[in-house]
């Protein structure tokens, strides 16, 4: 769309404050609930004029954006990066006009911190590391060795920090604990791309015990390529399971999954910044200064209680049974 095409706030008489959001698309069930929160947090309501704008994966409709929210002078302008690179020169222009920019979600990797005020999201390594910690602490209990454990991975879009962080979390553990790491390869967020990334790993791999994928979408579809190969998905590997570990559970869909044995573990990943956004937004309307890097609080979500904790760095994170209590 061109400038044009979008409408300026109808009412700028009032002293609502205005919003510029470049979401990044509308890939998964994660990313609905975030659209979700952050459209029932600004409303007219609470003061806000919200603009939103789906960039649909595409990074220059995410730059033309938050060009447009410049020229319509915005108060702030909220960006949900596609991938972590190539952000400088519109961040530029952004900070040039006096807008802050507060990122959420995902990273930029810009040269100059100063082009944005402030990020809130997740730390993706962090549940990465994890989901190996849990992974490794299953299969001890489980009297696995880690040489038999042989892994695939489903990433994220590549370059996107949730693919990054998540991929590194893994790699990391496949580093320190010696698992098989067969293969790696995009499902791009995607249930349709998960499944097909799956039947050319079975197709490849006739060993494979458990999928690392890096969101519930592309599980879901792991799954249907499993079982479409007559395979079975759970954590039997004895009796020749694959296992299926993914992230976000933001749905009943993949808590019931989950509650089934057919996602074994869920890294947790929360959505719902829209309330995170507004109080960083408070906090500047007021004059003063956020925190530069703000970090959600996230555990795990499991099939049974084999593992109940999983510690990185000296800290501990729960595990969370799923059953009917939490659903
Ligand atoms: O995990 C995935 C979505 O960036 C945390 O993007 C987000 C990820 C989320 O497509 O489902």
């Amino acid at each position: 769309s061109t400038a044009e095409d979008i409408a300026a706030p109808e009412d700028t008489q009032t002293d609502r404050i205005v919003v510029g959001f470049s979401q990044l698309g509308a890939e998964s069930d994660w990313r609905s609930a975030n659209t979700e929160s952050m459209k029932s947090t600004f409303t007219k309501e609470a003061g806000y004029d919200l603009i939103f704008e789906d960039g649909q994966q595409k990074q220059a409709n995410q730059i033309r954006a938050i060009r447009t929210f410049i020229q319509q002078e915005v108060d702030y302008i909220v960006l949900a990066p596609v991938t972590e690179t190539g952000w400088d020169t519109v961040l530029r222009e952004a900070k040039d006009a006096g807008i802050p920019v507060i990122i959420v979600d995902r990273k930029v990797d810009v040269e100059d911190d100063s082009l944005f005020t402030c990020f809130v999201g997740s730390d993706f390594e962090l549940e990465g590391l994890k989901m190996s910690e849990w992974l490794n602490s299953f299969s001890i209990s489980k009297g696995i060795a880690p040489e038999d454990i042989h892994i695939v991975n489903i990433q994220g879009n590549i370059g996107a920090s949730a693919q990054i962080g998540r991929t590194r979390g893994l790699e990391q553990g496949v580093a320190k604990y010696g698992w098989d790491l067969l293969d790696q390869v995009s499902g791009e967020f995607t249930q349709a791309k998960g499944k097909e990334v799956m039947e050319a790993f079975l197709k490849k791999y006739d060993n494979i015990n458990v999928v690392y994928c890096e969101n519930d979408n592309e599980a879901f579809g792991a799954m249907e390529a499993i079982r479409a190969a007559g395979r079975t998905v759970g954590s039997d590997l004895a009796a020749g399971d694959i296992m299926i570990l993914s992230f976000d559970g933001v749905s009943t869909e993949s808590m019931d999954c989950v509650l089934k044995d057919e996602i074994t573990c869920i890294g947790e990943c929360n959505p719902l910044h829209g309330p995170r956004v507004e109080a960083l937004i408070q906090i500047l309307e007021e004059g003063r200064t956020p925190e530069k890097f703000s970090y959600v609080e996230e555990g795990l979500y499991a099939h049974d209680d084999t593992v109940t904790s999983v510690t990185v760095d000296d800290k501990t994170y729960r595990v969370q049974q799923v059953d009917s209590e939490i659903r």
